[in-house]
C-alpha cells in the first residue's frame, strides 16, 4: 500500500465552491446526481481528479453535456476528467446499495435508518469528489424517499422546503450556508421520534434543537438533551463562541464505527453515547453521554468553522476538542475528580501506544490509512498538550490567543502550526521549543531528586528528562516540560505555594532556599504535563502526601504510588509493607472533608495493566496474584468499615447529584473490597446490591463484583442480567463486556464461548467492542500463557476485516505489545500477527497496523 507523507501537501488543483446533491434514496439502490462547480487552482493544467471508492460513473457531463468515453478515464478509483479552462459545472451520476455496505463508511443502513459516515474519507464511497479536507464547498441537497419508510429527511445546515410526490414518495431540500469540507457531509433519513427543545443564542437568535431516535427511545434522551444545552451556554461563556445555523440536529444510529460525529448541523451519534436512563446507564454512561455531546458540539467551531487542512493536522480538532470536553466536564462536575480520570485514561491507552511499535507523535507524519489514526495519542496527548499551553499561558492569555486563532483562521483549513502561532501572538510567548511536541513521540521519563543541605538550607532539585526512542525517532530532543512543583513541611503539613517550573534542559537543577528541615516534594501536580515522573520519595513521605497534600491530583497519585510500589516490590518477591497501605487506604476513608468520589478514585488499586507497564518484563500471573492479595488484605483488615460504608451509602431513590454519584461510587468501592476480603457473606452482599439495585451502577458493579469470584450468585446474576436486559442492545453489551473484563480464572474460555453466543454478532461494532475490545484489556485473561487470548483476537480481526476493516483494524494493538512480554508469550502474540498478514484480500486498514506491530 501507498504512503502518504506530511512533506508531500500540495494545495489543491481544483476547487469546489459549490454542490448540489440529489439523492434518490432506497436501501438496495440510491441513485445520486452530483453537480460540482469547479474552479482551477492556480497556473497548471493538470486534469480534474476526483476521489471515489467502489464507485462507477453511470454519467459524466460537462457543462451540460456528456462528455465521450474518451475524455475521461478511472485511476484506481477515481475518476480524471481533462479540462481547458479556469472553471466547469461537472455532473456525475452513481448507484449505491446501501444496505449491503458492511463497512459503515459512506452511506449505509442500520436499523431501518439510511445514514452515512464520511469521515476520513468515506464520502468518496458516495459521490466522485475532491475527498480531502482543504477542498471546502456550499451544499444544497436534496432527497428523495419512501414516505411512509422514510418520514424524516434530514442533512446538513438549515431545511429550505419540502414537498410530497404521487408515488408515495417525498423530498426534502437542505442548505447549508458554510463551506465544508466533504468528510463533515451527512444525510439521514428514516422512521424517527423527536426530543425538540430550543436555545436563545448569546446574540438572542433562537436555534431549533432536535434529537432523533426511535419512538421507544424517546424518553431515554433527557440528559443529552440537557448536556447540548449546556454545551452551548458553556462555549458562548467560555470561549465566546455562537452557534450558527436555525437548526442542530443529533441522531442517533445502533451501528456506528466512532463514538460520534460532528457533521454540520447534524451530529450522527453511537447510540451509546445518546440513550440513557437509570435503568439501563451507569453513571460513567451518563458522562460519557454528557462528555461526547460537548464534543460534537464544541466541533462547530473547533474543527467545523476551523477545520484541517490535512489529515495530518488531525489533532488541531480533536486534541483541541478534547480539551475543551474535559473541562466543560469538569466545570459540570468535579475538577478533581475529572482529571483524575482523564489521566486514568491517558495513562491505559496513550502511554502504551507510546512506548510501543505504534508510537507516534501528535502530528504524524505518514500513515497508510488514515482511519488508524484516530488514536490515544491525536486525541488525549493532543488534549494535555493544549493544556500545557492553557496552563503557561493562564486563562485569560489562552482565551486571547484562542479568540485570535478563531478570528484568523474561521472559515478555513488550518494546521496545528496556525494553532500555536495563534497562542503565540495571542497570548504572547515563545512556543519554540515547545513545538517539539508536536514532533517527538514517545512519554518524556523525568527524574527528580531532592537534596537537603541542613548546614546552608537550601534545597536543589535535580531534574532530569529523557525521552525513550520509537519508531523512525531513535535519538530526541529534550523537551519544554511546565511542572508544577510544591514543597511540604513535614512539621507543619503545608507548603509555601505553587510554582510553575520550566524544564528545558536534559538536566537542570532548580535551588529553594531557607528550609531548616528536609521538605518533601509534590511534583506534577494537577498532572501538568504527560510525563512518567520518578523521584527518590520515601513511603512515608507518599505516606505524608496521600494525607496531606492539598492538590487533588497530587494526593491521589501519591496514594497510587505508594500502592505501585507495594505491589512491584511483591512482584519481585520482595518482603513488602503493605500495612502502610492498609493505614493510608484507613486514613483516606475516614476524612468525612473529603469528596465520596474522590475518595472511591484514591482507593482504588492501579489496575494490572498499570503495573504492567512499571515492570520491564511484564509477569501477568504474578501481576494478578499480588494485586488479588493486596486487594484481600486491604478488604479484610478494613472489613468493618467496608461494610459500615456499604450500608451508609445506600440512596433512598435515584439522583443524578454529584452527592449521589459520589455516594454511588463510593457504595461500588466498599462492596468490593468487602467481597475481596473473602468474607463468607461477601457474594450474598453483591447479590443482594444486584437485586435490589435501583439504577444499573450499582447493578453492574455488583454484577463485575461477581463476576470475578467463582460463587453460586455470580453464575445466577450472570443469567438474571441476560434475562431481563437481551433485548436492550446496549445493556446486552454490558453482559458481553462484564465477562470479558472478568478477572476470573476461565475468562479466557467464557469469551471463546461468548464469540459463540447467539447474540453476538460482527455486525455491530459496539457489540464486537463490548466482547473482544474488552477482553483484549484485560490484561491477565488476554494474555493466558496458552496463546489462547491472543488466537480468539486475531480470529476475530480476520472474521471482521472481510466486512468492516476499520473495526477490525482498532483490535490489532494489544497484539503488538509482544515486546514487553516473555519469549513464550512474544512468540505466540507474532505467530497471531503473521497469521493475520497471511490472509488474502487483507485491508489496508489491518494490514498497517499488523505490519507495523511485527517490527
Ligand atoms: N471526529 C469524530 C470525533 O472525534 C470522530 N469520528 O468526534
Ligand atoms: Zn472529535
Amino acid at each position: 500500500p501507498t504512503i502518504i507523507r506530511r512533506s508531500d501537501y500540495r494545495p489543491p488543483d481544483w476547487l469546489v465552491p459549490a454542490i448540489a446533491l440529489d439523492f434518490d434514496l432506497d436501501p438496495a439502490l440510491t441513485i445520486v446526481r452530483a453537480t460540482l462547480s469547479v474552479t482551477r487552482n492556480g497556473d497548471h493544467d493538470r486534469p480534474l481528479r476526483l476521489d471515489g471508492d467502489g464507485l462507477v460513473p453511470l454519467e459524466v457531463k460537462v457543462d451540460g453535456t456528456a462528455l465521450a468515453a474518451d475524455d475521461w478515464h478511472m485511476e484506481a478509483g477515481s475518476l480524471i476528467i481533462a479540462l481547458s479552462g479556469a472553471a466547469h459545472s461537472i455532473e456525475t451520476l452513481v448507484e449505491l446499495a446501501p444496505e449491503s455496505n458492511s463497512k459503515l463508511m459512506g452511506l449505509y443502513a442500520s436499523g431501518g435508518l439510511l445514514c452515512t459516515q464520511c469521515e476520513a474519507e468515506g464520502f468518496r464511497r458516495i459521490t466522485f469528489f475532491p475527498d480531502r479536507p482543504d477542498v471546502l464547498s456550499r451544499y444544497s441537497v436534496r432527497l428523495t424517499a419512501d414516505k411512509a419508510r422514510y418520514p424524516i429527511l434530514l442533512a446538513n445546515g438549515d431545511p429550505v422546503d419540502q414537498g410530497v410526490l404521487d408515488d408515495g414518495r417525498h423530498w426534502a431540500l437542505w442548505n447549508d450556508p458554510f463551506p465544508k469540507p466533504c468528510y463533515l457531509f451527512a444525510l439521514v433519513a428514516g422512521d424517527l421520534a423527536c426530543n425538540a427543545d430550543r436555545f436563545v443564542t448569546m446574540s438572542g437568535r433562537e436555534v431549533q434543537l432536535g434529537i432523533w431516535v426511535r419512538e421507544a427511545d424517546l424518553p431515554r434522551t433527557a440528559h443529552a438533551m440537557q448536556a447540548l444545552k449546556n454545551s452551548i451556554a458553556w462555549d458562548e461563556r467560555v470561549y465566546g463562541r455562537e452557534y450558527d445555523l436555525d437548526v442542530f440536529n443529533i441522531v442517533a444510529v445502533a451501528d456506528f464505527n466512532f463514538g460520534a460525529m460532528e457533521n454540520k448541523g447534524l451530529n450522527i451519534f453511537n447510540s451509546r453515547y445518546i440513550l440513557a436512563d437509570p435503568e439501563t446507564a451507569t453513571d460513567i454512561d451518563y458522562d460519557g453521554v454528557e462528555g461526547v455531546v460537548a464534543h460534537e458540539y464544541f466541533h462547530n467551531w473547533s474543527g467545523n468553522r476551523v477545520t484541517c487542512r490535512d489529515w495530518f493536522q488531525l489533532s488541531l480538532k480533536e486534541g483541541f476538542t478534547v480539551f475543551r470536553d474535559q473541562n466543560f466536564s469538569a466545570d459540570m462536575g468535579s475538577h478533581a475528580v475529572k482529571r483524575i480520570e482523564d489521566v486514568r485514561i491517558l495513562r491505559a491507552a496513550q502511554f502504551q501506544e507510546d512506548s510501543g511499535p505504534l508510537a507516534h507523535p501528535i502530528r504524524p507524519e505518514s500513515y497508510m490509512e488514515i482511519s488508524n489514526f484516530y488514536t490515544a495519542t491525536i486525541y488525549n496527548k493532543g488534549a494535555e498538550i493544549i493544556r500545557m499551553m492553557a496552563l503557561m499561558l493562564g486563562a485569560e492569555r489562552f482565551r486571547a490567543g484562542s479568540d485570535l486563532y478563531f478570528d484568523r483562521h474561521d472559515g478555513q483549513a488550518a494546521t496545528c502550526e496556525d494553532f500555536v502561532v495563534a497562542m503565540e501572538e495571542g497570548g504572547g510567548i515563545d512556543l519554540t521549543q515547545f513545538r517539539r511536541w508536536y514532533e517527538q513521540a514517545g512519554t518524556p521519563h523525568v527524574r527528580a531528586l531532592l537534596r537537603h543541605d541542613a548546614a546552608t538550607g537550601t534545597v536543589d532539585l535535580d531534574l532530569q528528562q529523557s525521552i525513550p526512542p520509537t519508531p523512525g525517532q531513535p535519538d530526541k530532543q529534550p523537551m519544554a516540560i511546565p511542572l508544577r512543583v510544591a514543597l511540604f513541611d513535614p512539621a507543619t503539613g503545608t507548603h509555601h505555594g505553587d510554582e510553575l517550573l520550566m524544564l528545558t534542559e536534559a538536566q537542570q537543577n532548580v535551588r529553594f532556599e531557607g528550609f531548616a528541615a528536609p521538605p518533601i516534594l509534590s511534583i506534577n501536580r494537577g498532572f501538568s504535563a504527560p510525563v512518567i515522573v520518578e523521584t527518590n520519595r520515601s513511603q512515608d513521605d507518599l505516606a505524608f502526601l496521600s494525607a496531606r497534600d492539598d492538590d487533588p491530583f497530587a494526593r491521589y497519585e501519591a496514594m497510587q504510588q505508594l500502592m505501585v510500589n507495594v505491589l512491584v516490590g511483591a512482584i519481585a518477591g520482595q518482603p513488602v509493607d503493605d500495612a502502610a497501605v492498609v493505614a493510608a487506604v484507613r486514613n483516606t476513608i475516614s476524612d468525612p472533608l473529603l469528596d465520596p468520589a474522590f475518595v472511591a478514585e484514591a482507593i482504588r488499586l492501579p489496575s494490572e495493566a498499570y503495573l504492567g507497564d512499571q515492570m520491564a518484563v511484564v509477569d501477568p500471573d504474578a501481576i494478578h496474584a499480588a494485586r488479588e492479595s493486596l486487594q484481600r488484605r486491604i478488604g479484610a483488615d478494613l472489613a468493618p468499615l467496608w461494610r459500615d460504608m456499604h450500608s451508609r451509602t445506600k440512596a433512598n431513590g435515584f439522583s443524578l447529584s454529584p452527592a449521589a454519584k459520589g455516594a454511588r461510587k463510593l457504595r461500588n468501592a466498599a462492596l468490593h473490597y468487602l467481597v475481596a476480603s473473602g468474607a463468607e457473606d461477601g457474594p450474598a452482599i453483591a447479590f443482594a446490591q444486584f437485586h435490589e439495585a435501583d439504577n444499573m451502577t450499582e447493578r453492574q458493579a455488583a454484577l463485575a463484583t461477581l463476576a470475578n469470584g467463582t460463587s453460586m450468585e455470580r453464575d445466577a446474576a450472570i443469567d438474571i442480567f441476560y434475562n431481563r436486559y437481551g433485548h436492550d442492545a446496549l445493556t446486552l453489551d454490558k453482559w458481553f463486556q462484564t465477562q470479558a473484563f472478568a478477572l476470573h480464572p476461565d475468562t479466557v474460555d467464557q469469551v471463546e464461548e461468548l464469540g459463540r453466543h447467539k447474540a453476538f454478532t460482527l455486525s455491530n461494532p459496539n457489540r464486537v467492542r463490548s466482547l473482544y475490545g474488552a477482553f483484549s484489556g484485560n490484561q491477565w485473561a488476554f494474555h493466558h500463557r496458552s496463546g489462547k487470548g491472543y488466537q480468539l483476537v486475531a480470529d476475530c480481526i480476520i472474521a471482521l476485516d472481510k466486512r468492516n476493516p476499520q473495526t477490525a483494524a482498532r483490535l490489532v494493538p494489544p497484539l503488538g505489545r509482544w515486546k514487553r512480554f516473555d519469549a513464550d508469550r512474544a512468540a505466540l502474540m507474532r505467530a497471531q500477527l503473521s497469521r493475520i498478514l497471511a490472509q488474502p484480500g487483507l485491508s489496508k486498514d489491518v494490514t498497517e497496523q499488523a505490519s507495523k506491530s511485527l517490527e
